[in-house]
């Protein structure tokens, strides 16, 4: 296993995507420091296993963060990315749910909550196959996780094939794949539905304003939050809405995890189509390992024209939220309805109608803001500060701009990235930033914000040669199949 000081001290000449000696918006910063101090994040993130999102805030391991995480870390140690993603489906559940969080023993349980002692996954979960030798939560987040283990395969083939990396996580990849799929389609209309707003990873979104109003919350005497030693009440949940996160994960535990009964079911954009695109990474998982990836490329699409059919409204020019328990559609106006903009089968005045909400006055991209703001900066709720209600995080413009370059919006992806970077240098890798100013919010030396920025500064590989949008397939998850 690496040393520390030896990660951090890995050479930054792979700059080639950036200009190589500063960082564009602010040309005296050289991105060859911009690496070494992303670096400097992971490594002091790092446990030993795998990194945790933030030492004080989030001192655990969480799903999709360890997905964002490795993209980045297989920049500079492919070892250690394969290990984060190997760490996480080791706690894999029995049906093939991938927790949302696997915790760490030797954290005192006041140091999160809901702690471990909350979740009980040994126990509520044994129906469902929770593991018993690591405590889990029992509810899942975005599935990035395929998507993550291909891009780090490529970064280091040779490393990934001595080490069988991809023939040890396929099966787990899609025994998750096939969870999602067969569990979870509530609406039965073919997509996935995210069971609590901390599922879908948005938490505190205002499209879960609606769906949550129904659910009568847990006393606030019942639960004692830790987040908020770490971080301003005023930029965090209320405690209302915690009585009722609180109210859905105690209904889910008590039930023992099983599906379909759930208070709350919501069709989310963005979860879906991080499916598809884990779904078209699988399949060149399985050609990798001499396989057919041909029913998953299907599968992806059909999962693409059940998310356009279901969830696009052609007025808004936008994917919207559909609640399963309400009725329809949420009307409000989120980033997660500007993800899909990543997959390579979108219809072309989808995608057009996508940069359009991106750079209109509801987002204001490249205009009033420069990185993606979480929620529509004319809606009632916006606030610039709060939880998932108008700050800026560095994984939904990641996803953005690396949707933005599949679609051959080159300037519009330049723009978007170098935001990235420089705020996410000038804010200390914060978790989430003012989307007007850049103002750093929450933790500092966050795992993704450092992981996604080494990324935007070292991925060669997502310049588009067209060869693969003409394949209608994904061109930033790399240039040949083989
Ligand atoms: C609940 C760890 C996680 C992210 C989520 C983010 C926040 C947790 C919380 O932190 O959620 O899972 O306590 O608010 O919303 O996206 O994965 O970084």
């Amino acid at each position: 296993m690496e040393r520390t000081a030896q990660l951090v001290a890995r050479p930054a000449e792979r700059t080639a995507v950036y200009d190589p000696t500063t960082v564009a918006g602010s040309p005296h910063v050289r991105a060859a420091e911009v690496h070494v101090r992303a670096v400097e994040v992971l490594a002091a993130n790092w446990t030993g296993t795998s990194t945790v999102p933030s030492r004080g805030l989030y001192p655990h391991q969480w799903s999709w963060d360890s997905a964002f995480i490795a993209i980045g870390l297989r920049h500079v140690s492919p070892r250690r990315a394969q290990t984060e993603l190997e760490t996480l489906l080791d706690a894999q559940w029995g049906d093939g749910r991938i927790p949302h969080i696997v915790f760490n023993p030797s954290v005192p349980l006041d140091a999160y909550f809901p702690s471990p002692d909350f979740w009980r996954s040994s126990t509520a979960g044994r129906a469902a196959g929770a593991p018993r030798t690591v405590q889990t939560s029992g509810i899942v987040q975005p599935p990035v996780h395929a998507l993550a283990a291909w891009l780090t395969h490529r970064a280091d083939p040779g490393l990934s094939r001595a080490r069988g990396f991809l023939a040890r996580v396929y099966p787990r990849l899609a025994a998750w794949h096939r969870y999602l799929l067969h569990r979870r389609d509530l609406g039965g209309g073919g997509l996935v539905s995210v069971v609590h707003p901390w599922e879908q990873g948005m938490d505190n979104a205002p499209s879960w304003d609606a769906p949550l109003a129904r659910i009568s919350p847990a006393p606030a005497r019942s639960f004692r939050r830790a987040d908020l030693a770490h971080g301003a009440p005023e930029d965090r949940p209320t405690d209302l809405d915690y009585g009722r996160y609180v109210r859905l994960a105690t209904d889910y535990r008590d039930g023992g995890y099983a599906d379909g009964r759930t208070g709350f079911a919501v069709e989310d954009p963005a979860f879906n189509a991080l499916l598809i695109a884990s779904e078209h990474a699988l399949a060149r998982i399985a050609e990798e390992l001499g396989a057919t990836g041909t029913a998953r490329r299907a599968r992806a699409e059909r999962l693409t024209a059940a998310l356009v059919d279901r969830l696009w409204d052609p007025a808004e020019n936008l994917f919207l939220c559909r609640d399963l328990r309400g009725g329809g559609l949420l009307p409000e106006r989120g980033v997660s309805g500007l993800v899909p903009l990543l997959l390579p089968g979108l219809p072309r005045e989808i995608v057009s109608g996508l940069v359009g909400t991106l750079r209109g006055p509801h987002f204001g991209v490249g205009d009033r803001t420069r990185l993606v703001p979480s929620y529509d900066l004319l809606g009632e709720a916006f606030d610039p500060h709060r939880y998932w209600r108008g700050p800026a995080w560095a994984n939904t413009s990641w996803l953005v701009e690396r949707g933005l370059r599949l679609h051959g919006e080159r300037a519009h992806a330049d723009a978007l990235r170098e935001a990235v970077v420089d705020t996410a240098y000038s804010s200390d890798f914060a978790e989430y930033v003012d989307p007007y100013t850049g103002e750093a919010c929450g933790a500092t030396g966050f795992g993704w914000t450092a992981a996604l920025t080494l990324d935007l500064l070292h991925d060669t590989e997502a310049v588009p040669s067209g060869t693969d949008l003409d394949r209608g397939d994904s061109s930033f998850m790399g240039g040949d199949r083989g």
